[in-house]
Formats: C-alpha cells, sequence, structure tokens
C-alpha cells in the first residue's frame, strides 16, 4: 500500500467576510479538482413530491423501490425518529416516514408546556441552568443495536451530557463535564451500554483557572468517558487540539473524534491555516489501563483522572492526517470502516478499522489507515449508511445528497477509471446532518433517509426573519434516491436517528421509579405522609410550607388552603389517574406557576405566595367534561 499522502488539497483562501462565501472561496482549487460545473444534480424535487402524494400515495408500495411517505389517519409510523433541537434545548420524537412531530422533550431548557425548567424536580437536574443546545442524540446499543433504555444528547452551550428514559420519554439525569467546553461530538459504546464518549469542541487552558490567557499553545480539549448507566465521569484524556463530531466501533475498543483545528488557532485564518487535519483514534482498553496504573494528570479540582496524549502518537491517541478541517466520523454497519468528511476538501477519508491496530503497533504510518478518498461534492459533512454497502454524504456547500460505494471507492483509491459516484440528489437548501433508518447500528436496512437542511428559504410560506429549517425526507430503498417530503422544523435539529419502531417500548402511565421518585418519597418520609393519599398542607417553619395534593379527574381532592403572605410555598400534587393520556396539572392564578403532572406520576413547584386575597389554583390540561371546574382557592393572609 503506498502512502497516499495527496498534495492537492485546496489551500484556504478568504475572500469574503460572510460564512457561506468564506467556505466558497476556500475551496475554489477543490472546484477545480472535482469539475464543480460537472456535477451531476438531482432531480426536481417538486415533481417527484407530484408523484409520490398523487392518487396513489395511500398504498403502501407504490412501484419497484419506491416507498410511501403518506401514513393515513389512524395508522402508526414504522419509526420512532429522535431529532436535537439545537438551541430549543429539545429532543423531539417525529414519526417517520409521516414526518409528524409526535412529542417535545425539554431536556436543557425551560419549557411552559410541562414545567420542566421550573418544577422542582427539573430545576434540581439543570442546576440553575436551563437554556443550552442539544446537537446530537444516541440511544443506548447492546451487541451494536439499540437496546431501547436510553437516549443520549450532548448540550454544547453548557459542557452536559443528558439522558432519557426510552420508557418516560423524561430526562432521568444530566453530567456536567469538567475541564470542557463547546462539549459537541457524543457516542456511546455499541457493544453493550457502557461509556458515553463526548468530544469538548472548544480549546481551554487546562485547568481555565485563569493562567495561559494569551497562550493558546497551552490550550487542551478533552475526550471524556461518561458510564452510561451511573452517568458519572470516567476519564478524561487530554489533546491538543479541538475535537468535533465522536464515533465509536462496534467492539468497545476504539472511539474517534474529528479535529479541524489541529493548528491551535484562535481565530477563523488561524484554524484553516494547514491542509491537513486529524482523525483522533482513541485506544479506550489503553487508556484505562492507564487509569488504572496511575499514569494520569490532576486537572482542575482532580475528581476525574486525565490521561494527557498532547503532543505526540501513543499507546492511547492515533492521529490520522485527514483533509481538511474535517467534520463528521462515521462507522458503517459492517463496523469495518470510519467515515470522515472533509469540509474543506471536496473529499470523504475511509479509515479502515482493521488497520488501526497495525497503527497502534507502529507497524505502518497513520495515514496507510486511508484505503479510500472519494470526490463527493463541495463541503462534505456526515455520512449515513444503508446497509447494502452504500453511503450518502451530506454536502452542504453544493446543497446536495451524494449517493456512493464504498467497495468501489477502495478500487477507486488505486484505479482511477473505476467511478465510485452513484447519484447526486438536489436538497434544500445547505444540508447539515443526514441519517437513514438504522444507520448507526449493524441493522440499516435502506429505507429511509433524512437530510437535515440549514436553510429553507423559498420552500415554505414566509413567516418573518426568522426562517424554519427544512428536514427532507428521501427515500433510498431503490436505485435511486427520491425526494419525498419537505418537514419545516423549528430551529434548529442538528442530527437525528431512526429507529424501528419495535425497539422503543414507551411506558403508558408514570412507572414511579427512579430518581425523580427517590427526590419526591424522601420529601413524603421526611413529612411522614404517602403521596398516593396525602391532601395537607405541612408548616416547614421560616416561612416556608409544603402542600400536598392528589388529583382525580375531574377534581383537586385538596380544594383550598391557607398560607400567609410571603410564604414559599412547594405543592406536590400526585395524579391518581392511572388511564392513558390523563394528565392533569396545577396553575397558580397570576403566580407564574404552572406544570403538568402525567398519569400516576408526582409533581412539584415551589413559589412565593403574593399579596393577601384569594387566588385560585386549576388544572390547565383538559381532562374531563368537568375539566373547567377542577380548581380550588389558595387564599392568603397577612
Ligand atoms: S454538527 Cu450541526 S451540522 Cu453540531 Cu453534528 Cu454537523
Ligand atoms: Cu385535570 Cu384538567
Amino acid at each position: 500500500m503506498t502512502d497516499r499522502n495527496r498534495e492537492d488539497v485546496p489551500k484556504a483562501e478568504a475572500t469574503s467576510p460572510s460564512r457561506r462565501d468564506f467556505m466558497k472561496g476556500s475551496v475554489a482549487v477543490g472546484a477545480g479538482i472535482v469539475g464543480a460545473g460537472a456535477l451531476a444534480r438531482g432531480e426536481d424535487g417538486s415533481s417527484v413530491l407530484g408523484r409520490v402524494f398523487g392518487p396513489s400515495a395511500a398504498h403502501a408500495a407504490t412501484t419497484k423501490g419506491e416507498l410511501a411517505a403518506h401514513v393515513p389517519p389512524g395508522k402508526l409510523d414504522h419509526y420512532y425518529g429522535f431529532w436535537s433541537g439545537g438551541q430549543s434545548g429539545e429532543i423531539r420524537i417525529m414519526g417517520v416516514p409521516s414526518m409528524r412531530e409526535l412529542k417535545r422533550i425539554p431536556v436543557v431548557g425551560r419549557d411552559a408546556a410541562t414545567g420542566w425548567g421550573r418544577d422542582d424536580w427539573s430545576k434540581e437536574l439543570l442546576g440553575g441552568r436551563d437554556s443550552g443546545d442539544t446537537h446530537h442524540v444516541h440511544l443506548s446499543y447492546t451487541d451494536g443495536t439499540y437496546d431501547g433504555r436510553y437516549v443520549f444528547v450532548n448540550d454544547k452551550a453548557n459542557a452536559r451530557l443528558a439522558r432519557v428514559r426510552c420508557d418516560t420519554m423524561e430526562v432521568d439525569a444530566i453530567t456536567d463535564i469538567p475541564n470542557s467546553q463547546g462539549t459537541h461530538g457524543i457516542f456511546p459504546q455499541r457493544n453493550k451500554t457502557g461509556l458515553v464518549l463526548c468530544n469538548a469542541e472548544f480549546r481551554t487552558p487546562q485547568p481555565n483557572d485563569g493562567r495561559d490567557l494569551d497562550d493558546p499553545t497551552a490550550y487542551g480539549a478533552m475526550h471524556t468517558a461518561i458510564d452510561g448507566e451511573t452517568m458519572e465521569v470516567k476519564w478524561q484524556v487530554l489533546i491538543e487540539g479541538n475535537l468535533d463530531l465522536c464515533a465509536t466501533d462496534y467492539q468497545g475498543k476504539y472511539s474517534f473524534a474529528t479535529c479541524y483545528n489541529s493548528e491551535g488557532g484562535t481565530n477563523l485564518a488561524g484554524m484553516m491555516a494547514s491542509d491537513r487535519d486529524y482523525l483522533y483514534v482513541f485506544d479506550i482498553p489503553a487508556i484505562e489501563r492507564a487509569v488504572k496504573a496511575g499514569k494520569t494528570i490532576k486537572v482542575g479540582d482532580g475528581s476525574v483522572p486525565v490521561v494527557d496524549a498532547r503532543g505526540g502518537n501513543d499507546s492511547h491517541v492515533q492521529r490520522i492526517p485527514i483533509p481538511k478541517s474535517p467534520h463528521g466520523v462515521n462507522i458503517d454497519p459492517t463496523g469495518r470502516y470510519a467515515v470522515c468528511s472533509g469540509k474543506l476538501s471536496p473529499t470523504v477519508s475511509v479509515v479502515a478499522i482493521d488497520k488501526l491496530g497495525d497503527v497502534f503497533a507502529g507497524k505502518i504510518k497513520p495515514r496507510d489507515a486511508v484505503v479510500a478518498e472519494p470526490e463527493v461534492g463541495l463541503g462534505p459533512l456526515h455520512t449515513a449508511f444503508d446497509g447494502r454497502g452504500n453511503a450518502y454524504t451530506s454536502i452542504f456547500i453544493d446543497s446536495v445528497v451524494t449517493k456512493w460505494n464504498i467497495d468501489k471507492a477502495i478500487q477507486a483509491f488505486n484505479d482511477e477509471s473505476v467511478d465510485p459516484i452513484i447519484q447526486k440528489l438536489d436538497v434544500h437548501y445547505q444540508i447539515g446532518h443526514i441519517n437513514a433508518s438504522m444507520s448507526e447500528t449493524k441493522d440499516a436496512d435502506g429505507k429511509w433517509l433524512i437530510a437535515l437542511c440549514k436553510f429553507s428559504k423559498d420552500r415554505f410560506l414566509p413567516v418573518g426573519p426568522l426562517h424554519p429549517e427544512n428536514d427532507q425526507l428521501i427515500d433510498i430503498s431503490g436505485e435511486e434516491m427520491k425526494l419525498v417530503h419537505d418537514g419545516p422544523a423549528y430551529p434548529e435539529p442538528h442530527d437525528a436517528v431512526l429507529v424501528r419502531r419495535d425497539m422503543i417500548h414507551p411506558s403508558k402511565i408514570d412507572p414511579r421509579t427512579g430518581p425523580r421518585y427517590d427526590y419526591y418519597n424522601k420529601l413524603a418520609k421526611e413529612d411522614g405522609v404517602d403521596l398516593l393519599t396525602a391532601n395537607k398542607v405541612i408548616q416547614k417553619g421560616k416561612g416556608r410550607v409544603r402542600v400536598y395534593v392528589v388529583s382525580v379527574a375531574p377534581a383537586f381532592v385538596l380544594g383550598e388552603f391557607r398560607v400567609k403572605t410571603g410564604d414559599e410555598v412547594q405543592v406536590i400534587q400526585t395524579n391518581l389517574d392511572g388511564v392513558e393520556d390523563l394528565s392533569h396539572g396545577f396553575c397558580m392564578s397570576n403566580h407564574d406557576v404552572n406544570m403538568v403532572v402525567n398519569p400516576r406520576a408526582t409533581n412539584s413547584i415551589t413559589f412565593t405566595a403574593g399579596a393577601p386575597g384569594v387566588y385560585w389554583y386549576y388544572c390547565p390540561w383538559f381532562c374531563h367534561a368537568l375539566h373547567l371546574e377542577m380548581r380550588g382557592r389558595m387564599i392568603v393572609e397577612a
């Protein structure tokens, strides 16, 4: 195998202050390689839409290799889609292929509908920080496929990892990641619910305590391992470059991180100076041996062991040179290849995972693990797979999805007469993430592809300066990709996974287990009450009052309670209705107090009683023909 250190990677040339123009400028040389004008344009989306939503759309399979996206009323979708919510701090559950939004799970932000971020339990979890930026959602795995237990998601804004239980679809744990800023790529191990690896995108002084403020060469970033069961931070690896997207292999041996700023730059020009950056490969067992042997350093409060892997390749970390400023890294469903998207290079680099052992052993050069580098278009970001040997790369600048064949790309690496590119399909517009049904598992089934487009421009009715995103659904069951649906989304989903519906088993009523109930059972024990029967006011002293209330449609069993003005009032409500879809809630008039209480759940909220007077509390969730009558009085005395 020859060393394919190519010299034809484009040089950065800033031609415009606008980021998109800037990117176009920077790949202008690349355009010469690819032949931008010769790029095959995909078919016109609207004609496909017309065909799919025509008279025959209600039938399951229209023609051979074509799936129907229309799910008739009363019928259920075949896939759960878990979408990150970006700046909304949410996860969204979509039905696929209908693209119906089924639910929003508030994670790291406040939610007026449910009271998340305002009720006591979620405030405890959030630790006072109730905004965020969720980018990457991944489910827990066992044996290379989803085990239906948890959904993990990062909060880039506050360097946190959150976990959602798949039975309640509610967050049950949030972990702060030390020594990190911009926690971006995350990925769980795929052999079992083991570690969740988390990348810090921003390099900072280590520790960030006022030292090295003006010496960026001393900055570093952490690759952090969190136990997916306990959500405890187990260890960190300190790296000199930034860490962007994350992936894991199928064996539990390696984790991966792309690095777009090996230069250590602190501004745009500095970050784009070199033609090569890296795919970092972490040897997890080797790191754990080092941790066990105490070959670690202390950073900050020293609560987490840190393996210092800055500077050069060693037994813990190898650096595979990748052109240029790579972004996404995705592992194909066979587990054999890591596909790295060049972002500022028109190429994706295919790394053979079975060669990494030789790289770590020093038998081959890191770059020799690259076995293909097809040219896929300008601005490749992320790649999905169909389980039939094909890959689908999102191309940001060209606004296309490029379908290419992995085996052919490997042949083409040594034989220029082979063309691995199968099709380019226009998407609308500026696609970021892409994912296919079950693509991140060994069960990739090649049915649906979703394209998360960053700009919708003219695709929807104009709604003011803030546009919807455009999440497009593409049928990949046949030879040709076919665009079948435009899905407006509130900003800003970054990533999504499509999970077969038989793998998810949500509960219909609250199972009353987990840390939420550790919290409430503790309060009840302290007050000597039973949450399922308590309707009473308990004076806690120093102007603090706890009000236990049970609700059964259509009534609060506690119809009134008395407090003093200025009291800190904690209302703890338990919904006794064990009936599917029968949520109640608690809203206190003119007190900025509102929360949901789901079937058989307990929830609570704390507020300060206002000026003397009568205040009606009511159930804000339509629950019964006499729902409007479901209310009571808080009597506030002077
Ligand atoms: S990132 Cu947004 S398009 Cu946060 Cu996964 Cu690539
Ligand atoms: Cu209970 Cu409305």
